[in-house]
């Protein structure tokens, strides 16, 4: 039996929400089920709701935000992340105060219809807060789906296209030979691809490398407190002669068959990105990454018209929208959305097929600050999907393991996701509990003359 239409009455619909439920849909006469109803379930199985959304902010170090979702099946639940590094109560709020209960009582099979409805939705769409609160529902769900279908997600993305996803990892020191003695570190623990960045010489605390220190020295500044972000000094000139030596000295002391990288994490202007592109061409780069700011994607093409390093970027993108312009022009290499907050497996996966038109591979990002559920639909994603590249990764400390278990694994300088159904990642709840939110911010930079500089 077609389901009764009801008229649209969006007050009622509000007062309702948190207890029954979903928006009814206004009438529309022609369709064969009666009106502009959401997509049904899985015949044949039991149907399913949405019961429960909780939202937990945990710092078993760092702050984590984790969502879990709950259904109408006992037992049966997904947990995704939605951490947002410096802004996690915004994205908390926007989950509990404005999604949960357009959640509550929906079907939780249907993925896409959910995230189109909760992008579109509002109106004011897109943003990290937004995409990143999008990303905990969307991965929670792709759990439930996997766990409903006895099957991990890779299966469900089409299957392995690899057996484990190629990763990177960090190395950093305050002078070259601490920089080389990181990588081989790495090396030595099974790393074919490392990621090597070095404190500039007169400046402190540069992004990337061991130490941060603090600049109290910056004009005009407020003073430093733990709660407070710390704020870092940055000049392109120094930066940009010691990179082309470190990596000189890289290849020098340890050839070619280590794999190198370097993230810019867009600091430059244009024609500096160009010229560090340019002048490390000698050392055979794995890739640059995020040489520009998200904002000017023109600035790609004078990279390209000077240099053969292979590009990524992407970080910072919130929409399929944003990879658009520079895979299309093939101006990078390299996509390295962060999964996280670009909405979750079901955008990431168009990512990635939009970037295969284009011969243009994936690099997730894959940082510290993001919690194991998005480390494992990365890799998810990374061995289903013919254009893989490289996976950034972390090792995550014991804490964060026992509050979310089952990250994926590091074996032999590849990644591994449990082969268990949906991500393979959990939640407990009651050790999470016992790490309360702590209050912290990403650092800020400064030029020397004290004006302000991206981080
Ligand atoms: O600075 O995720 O490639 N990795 C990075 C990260 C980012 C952090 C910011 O929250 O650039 O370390
Ligand atoms: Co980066």
């Amino acid at each position: 039996m077609p389901p009764k239409a009801q008229p649209a009455n969006r007050r009622g619909f509000l007062k309702l929400a948190g207890a029954t439920a979903l928006a009814k849909p206004a009438l529309s006469r022609g369709t064969p089920w009666g009106g502009a109803s959401p997509p049904i379930s899985t015949p044949g199985l039991p149907p399913l709701k949405i019961t429960e959304v909780r939202v937990i902010v945990t710092c078993p170090g760092r702050n984590y935000v984790l969502v879990k979702i709950l259904t109408s099946e006992p037992g049966l639940y997904g947990v995704g992340d939605a951490t947002l590094n410096g802004r996690e109560l915004a994205v908390a709020t926007t989950l509990e105060k404005h999604l949960a209960p357009l959640l509550i009582g929906r079907d939780p099979e249907a993925i896409e219809d959910t995230w189109q409805d909760l992008y579109r939705g509002p109106y004011w769409r897109g943003g990290p807060v937004q995409m990143t609160a999008l990303a905990g529902v969307d991965l929670a769900l792709w759990d439930i789906k996997g766990k409903r279908a006895g099957m991990p997600i890779y299966q469900l993305l089409g299957g392995r296209t690899r057996r484990g996803a190629l990763a990177y990892t960090h190395a950093a020191g305050n002078d070259l030979t601490e920089v080389e003695d990181a990588v081989r570190r790495a090396m030595e623990r099974g790393f074919q691809c490392v990621r090597a960045q070095v404190a500039i010489p007169g400046l402190e605390g540069t992004y990337g490398t061991a130490e941060k220190k603090k600049s109290e020295e910056i004009a005009g500044r407020v003073p430093q407190q733990a709660d407070l972000p710390h704020t870092e000094l940055f000049e392109p000139g120094p930066y940009l002669r010691i990179v082309p030596k470190l990596f000189a000295h890289l290849r020098a002391t340890l050839g070619e068959d280590v794999e190198l990288l370097h993230d810019v994490h867009e600091k430059l202007g244009p024609v500096e990105a160009a010229r560090l592109a340019k002048e490390l061409e000698p050392y055979h780069l794995f890739f640059l990454e995020d040489p520009l700011r998200p904002e000017y994607k023109e600035s790609f093409r004078l990279i390209r018209q000077h240099s053969t390093t292979p590009i990524a970027m992407g970080e910072l993108f919130n929409t399929l929208w944003d990879c658009v312009p520079l895979i299309k022009e093939q101006l990078i290499d390299f996509i390295r959305c962060d999964l996280g907050h670009i909405g979750g497996i079901t955008n990431a996966r168009k990512v990635a097929a939009l970037a295969e038109a284009f011969q243009v591979k994936t690099a997730w990002h894959g940082p510290a600050d993001i919690a194991p559920p998005t480390h494992a639909a990365n890799v998810h994603i990374d061995i289903s999907i013919p254009n893989f590249g490289i996976q950034e990764m972390v090792f995550f400390p014991e804490v964060v393991r026992e509050v979310m278990p089952g990250a994926p694994e590091f074996q032999g300088g590849y990644m591994m996701v449990r082969d268990t159904p949906g991500l393979g990642t959990d939640l407990n709840e009651e050790l999470a509990g016992k790490y309360p939110y702590q209050r912290a911010y990403l650092p800020t930079a400064r030029r020397k003359d004290g004006s302000v500089q991206d981080w």
